[in-house]
């Protein structure tokens, strides 16, 4: 009896460990793309702990919308930059899909910084220009 407790003791210390890890991959897979930032979209360090967890800006919109990626989240501009999470996360619609030509995030959705994000009428201001 001795020998069961302390295999079940050992089994739920081991589960409560790897329960941040696998919730932060299964939380990733909801995202239109994790692979270039990887933890550090939604954390403010890369393979967060237990005792590290702490969420990031976008993170914590994440959260807030409980854990899904959807167009509202995607209109938004958690990390107070001039892009919206979906310019950042490459799905400016929200939808899920990754934008034409996209393979991963442009820029990091949880940090102040973005790749210029222009929209369609701002583009062709500049081309008339350059003609
Ligand atoms: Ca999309
Ligand atoms: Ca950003």
């Amino acid at each position: 009896m001795k020998q069961l407790l302390q295999t079940v003791s050992i089994g739920c210390v081991l589960c409560a460990l790897a329960a941040p890890a696998w919730a932060t991959a299964t939380l990733m897979e909801e995202l239109p793309t994790s692979s270039r930032f990887l933890c550090l979209n939604c954390h403010t360090v890369q393979n967060p702990g237990a005792d590290q967890a702490q969420l990031n800006p976008f993170g914590v919109a994440f959260r807030a919308n409980n854990n899904r990626w959807d167009a509202e989240l995607a209109r938004k501009r958690s990390d107070g930059d001039n892009c919206t999470n979906g310019f950042e996360l490459g799905d400016v619609d929200g939808d899920g899909q990754l934008d034409d030509k996209v393979e991963q995030e442009r820029s990091n959705p949880g940090e102040p910084g973005c790749t210029l994000q222009l929209k369609n009428e701002t583009w062709g201001a500049l081309k008339r220009i350059f003609r």
